[in-house]
């Protein structure tokens, strides 16, 4: 038996308990095992089971998030496919045209109504195999045939991923598979996909759908590491982030997925913006200018917590979840939470088709393109740049703030130009990174709108490099913080020019009176900081709600370096998944 796993299996320990009881032996203490023992167990009661209708029995044993696709030398040729809680797709090439667009879905109960009479499972042990009950009753023959290519040449090659730049280079359409769906390739080579029971919401039929995707946008190119090109594709990625959506020029601003829906958001109670790691720092990134646009109480929450307190939640309530991969599980049971209180759902995502996208009732994509590195740069940005946009859309009725938004769309249309500026400091940032790459922890300070710019700083430290890494907001230094500086512990500050840098400055006196040296982050030809500093990076100013995406991207780089210098995989950080898809 072949299986390809992703997920958890919360219940491993009870299925393990009852299959050891049956006898069987366990080689190690992983729920992949089980799930491969389980099979085996329920072939040896049900010979004649089809591999797909033994997947199925297998799954209704299983509790948790997985994507599953097996294959087996009992059932040479064939693979059998589904998901629960974790995204998976599959991907479908052909030398000639589809003759269809979508695949209809084939109900396989172990009780179903066929024929005015309740087949049961014992008497399933005695039909012939693949007998299944199509949708909308269509036969068997037509549901497939039609799913066929069209002319003579009828090869097809299927690939199951989770992820659709896994695929992309081999063909561009993709089903997307829902969950408890399963998936599978017969004999024959042809596709069906069954679920175990029918419900009202089900659509009955699953489109194929043409990826948008370049294989260049999944390519390293000339970079060493996703991460790295990631960071450089920043000046673009925010471009296609707000392309079409703002005109520069009469300064209004149209997010087509929520338009919509903007009249109901400007008479909700408080809006609250749900997530986990980096998405949750775009959230803290534009809190602050969502308050002062839309006049709104705004409520950010990480969703494990959000969810641990059993927050209450009203109808008028307007809830956005930001995901870069649209999969992460807190983030989707948050999701659920808030909709079954009835509140408004409204997605902020970067992969279409996700199952936040899905569930949501509207949404942003951010449009920043496929995102490999583990972990996330370009999202970062380009979530705050739809956040700003959003806070953009639901104030342009309110006259007083004319001057405002004016004043953050030019920010906005210089922004790819000041990113250029800023990743033109890469071997600056890359000489400074020596310097510390050696050291035990990196704590980085700021407040105000560079708060968000500390956590996501320090989360990206952290993750990429294993170095401990702070994000401090600077007005908390004396509360606790203070009496870890000296001249040893390495120290990054920013202190940019808004209304909070008469205090940033007063926090780096306090630092420097220790003998804290600090990096300093700052504008560019600002002397006043720069005194204090052991080593500067200058960035262009942009407007106050904005600098928050030009102070990120010099941390972005010293991660990435310090990543490097320590031989720590820069993609692929240790313990870390790019979707977590479990709780
Ligand atoms: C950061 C990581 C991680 C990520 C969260 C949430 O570099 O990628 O913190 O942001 O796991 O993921 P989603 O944005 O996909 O929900």
């Amino acid at each position: 038996m072949w299986i390809s796993f992703a997920g958890i299996i919360t219940n491993y320990k009870d299925v393990k308990q009852f299959l050891v009881q049956k006898g069987h032996k366990f080689r190690s203490d992983t729920d992949t095992e089980i799930i491969a023992k389980l099979i085996k167990h329920i072939h040896g009661l049900h010979p004649n089971y089809s591999f797909r209708e033994l997947v199925e029995q297998v799954i209704q044993q299983l509790e948790g998030a997985f994507a599953l696709c097996f294959k087996s030398m009992h059932f040479p040729g064939e693979v059998v496919a589904t998901r629960r809680g974790s995204p998976l797709l599959v991907g479908i090439k052909t030398k000639t045209k589809l003759a269809t667009d979508h695949i209809p879905i084939l109900y396989s109960k172990d009780v179903f109504e066929f024929g005015g009479r309740a087949l049961s499972t014992r008497d399933r042990d005695h039909r012939p195999h693949g007998h299944e009950i199509p949708a909308h009753g269509l036969a068997r023959s037509q549901s497939t045939s039609e799913f066929l290519p069209q002319g003579d040449n009828k090869e097809v090659e299927y690939f199951f991923a989770s992820d659709a730049s896994a695929i992309i280079e081999h063909t561009d359409r993709v089903i997307y598979l829902l969950d408890d769906d399963v998936a599978s390739v017969e004999k024959e080579g042809v596709l069906k996909i069954h679920r175990l029971k029918r419900t009202l919401e089900d659509t009955h039929a699953r489109e194929i759908t043409t990826l948008k995707m370049e294989i260049q946008q999944i390519m390293k190119g000339n970079f060493s590491s996703f991460m790295q090109k990631e960071i450089f594709e920043q000046p673009e990625s925010v471009v296609t982030t707000m392309r079409g959506r703002i005109n520069f020029d009469s300064e209004t601003v149209v997010l087509g997925g929520i338009k919509d829906y903007i009249g109901e958001i400007r008479r909700c109670r408080r809006l609250l913006l749900i997530a986990c790691g980096t998405s949750y720092n775009s959230a803290i990134a534009t809190r602050q200018l969502l308050e002062e646009l839309t006049e709104l109480p705004v409520m950010v929450d990480l969703a494990s917590d959000f969810l641990d307190r059993n927050t209450p939640i009203f109808r008028d309530d307007v809830c956005f979840f930001i995901s870069q991969s649209g999969e992460t599980a807190d983030t989707l049971m948050a999701l659920r939470y808030c909709k079954q209180r009835g509140a408004l759902i409204v997605g902020i995502t970067n992969t279409v088709g996700s199952s936040i996208c899905r569930e949501s009732h509207c949404g942003v994509h951010i449009n920043a393109g496929p995102e490999i590195g583990v972990a996330s740069t370009k999202a970062y940005t380009s979530q705050i740049i739809s956040l700003v946009m959003f806070a953009l859309m639901v104030s342009e009725d309110r006259i007083s703030a004319q001057p405002r938004r004016s004043e953050i769309i030019q920010g906005l249309r210089n922004l790819p130009d000041q990113i250029k500026e800023v990743l033109e400091l890469d071997s600056k940032i890359q000489e400074i990174s020596k310097k510390v790459f050696e050291k035990k922890s990196l704590l980085v300070l700021g407040r105000g709108y560079n708060y968000a710019t500390c956590l996501e700083g320090a989360l990206k430290i952290k993750e990429i490099t294993y170095m401990h890494s702070e994000g401090i907001l600077a007005g908390e230094l004396k509360h606790g913080p203070l009496a870890l500086v000296d001249k040893g512990m390495p120290i990054i500050m920013i202190c940019t020019r808004d209304n909070v840098f008469v205090k940033c400055m007063n926090a780096l006196q306090q630092v420097t009176a220790r003998e804290g040296r600090p990096i300093l982050i700052c504008h560019k030809n600002d002397q006043e900081p720069q005194k204090y500093g052991s080593s500067v990076l200058e960035v262009p100013k942009t407007v106050d709600c904005l600098q928050g995406i030009l102070t990120v991207i010099p941390l972005q780089l010293v991660s990435y370096h310090v990543a490097v210098l320590k031989g720590c995989n820069v993609d692929c950080p240790r313990n870390l998944a790019k979707s977590v898809t479990v709780e």
